[in-house]
């Protein structure tokens, strides 16, 4: 028994999703932070990736958040997806991001901005300069270059490959014995700008080598997962976390690639990741929230112009195909598309990303109804996501936000 798409209109009563991006909790389509302040008290603004790609945002980010400094946030494009703003070269001229302004003087460089952001606000519990903290920056940034050894060279034997990953390995160990002797799950005996520095990379790192080596960092080391479960309690972080899939794909055009080893394991969750069910990886493990299903619905219904726009089928095929693929999500009943509409389905299921369109939880949800309705029809795959380049996620083609 398969029932006829609901119409935009019948779509639109099924969620009365919102919420209050100034004032509520952490999200990524906020333009402006106020913390219960008023406008006069905004001493910051962060200019950060339009994508939330960029890892040493999400640093600058997670930190305004957790002290709750009231902030603007003006989004730029970054050179893998499209043509970088002449306002933003005009102010900083390399284009990189993330930078403030702090009380009119321009910042960049993520760990100088921490340092005069402390300065004018206070430390997140301990500062970037003191002893306790300084070390653990180091160790940060050796786990990051062992990361990169791993996953962003081509190797040219399996011995080189098993030295990378024992290297990698290694440094783990190492952090997982700096997690085993704090009084909590954190970096230090409190939350402190040490998570916020480990956040970005280490989210990054648990994404690609689940994908891309077959090793599930989370899962395999206690102190990591205790970690990332701590996080995870946090509200600040679920705004600014991202999934696995938005991951894999946003990596390799930043990175200049990312290699896969082959090895059995990979290739089951690079079908995981890729072809679903979405469902129980170990991106997240807090509970759904109830509303998941409607937050995904409202983010469709409000681009749904664009979206339609932007996908390679026609506009009246892919209409009907997408509140196929909604109406399943919403009701639960089956809902054919289209003959021919499955590449255009799997096309955006490839393309929805964390947080930028919807929160995890949203997503995966989106995205498995997204599969459920194509693999009705048929198993053609929509146009590869592009590996040196995401010029398919072009802000220019969509409205902001
Ligand atoms: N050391 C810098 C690194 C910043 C950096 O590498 N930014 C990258 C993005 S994560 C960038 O802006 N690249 C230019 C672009 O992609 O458009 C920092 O800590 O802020």
């Amino acid at each position: 028994m398969t029932v006829a798409p609901l119409s935009w209109q019948e779509l639109e009563a099924l969620t009365d999703f919102q919420i209050d991006t100034i004032n509520g909790p952490t999200n990524a389509q906020a333009q402006l932070r106020l913390f219960g302040h008023t406008e006069a008290d905004v001493r910051v603004t962060l200019y950060r990736d339009n994508h939330a790609w960029c890892p040493y945002c999400q640093k600058i980010w997670l930190w305004l958040e957790e002290k709750q400094i009231p902030y603007r946030i003006k989004k730029v494009t970054m050179f893998c997806y499209g043509k970088k703003e002449s306002w933003y070269k005009r102010l900083v001229p390399s284009g990189m991001l993330p930078a403030i302004e702090l009380d009119g003087s321009l910042i960049t460089e993520s760990d100088y901005i921490l340092i005069a952001l402390e300065r004018v606000f206070g430390p997140l519990e301990w500062g970037m300069e003191d002893p306790r903290v300084i070390p653990l920056r180091n160790l940060e940034r050796i786990l990051f270059r062992a990361w990169c050894s791993w996953l962003c060279y081509r190797t040219r034997s399996s011995r080189e490959e098993q030295y990378n990953r024992d290297q990698f390995i290694k440094v783990v160990a190492a952090i997982e014995d700096v997690l085993s002797r704090t009084s909590g799950p954190y970096f230090l005996d409190k939350f402190s700008t040490v998570d916020v520095i480990f956040t970005p990379y280490v989210e990054r790192m648990n994404a690609s080598l689940y994908y891309y080596k077959g090793y599930s960092l989370r899962e395999e080391n206690p102190g990591f997962g205790a970690w990332f479960d701590a996080m995870e309690s946090r509200p600040t972080y679920r705004g600014t976390q991202s999934d696995f899939h938005t991951h894999v794909h946003d990596l390799p055009p930043q990175m200049g690639g990312c290699w896969e080893n082959g090895e059995p394991q990979m290739l089951v969750n690079k079908a995981r990741v890729d072809r679903g069910p979405w469902a129980g990886l170990p991106d997240v493990t807090y509970p759904e929230p109830e509303n998941s299903r409607a937050e995904a619905l409202q983010r469709v219904i409000k681009h749904r112009q664009n979206i339609i726009k932007v996908n390679p089928a026609s506009d009246k095929l892919f209409d009907e195909a997408l509140r196929c693929a909604l109406t399943r999500m919403m009701t639960g009943e089956v809902c054919t598309p289209p003959q021919g509409s499955d590449p255009a389905l799997r096309y955006l299921r490839d393309r929805i990303n964390v947080p930028r369109d919807m929160s995890i939880y949203a997503a995966k949800r989106l995205r498995q109804s997204l599969e459920e309705t194509a693999a009705l029809i048929g198993d053609r795959q929509g146009q590869a996501i592009p590996f040196n380049h995401r010029r398919d996620q072009d802000p220019a083609n969509f409205a902001r936000n």
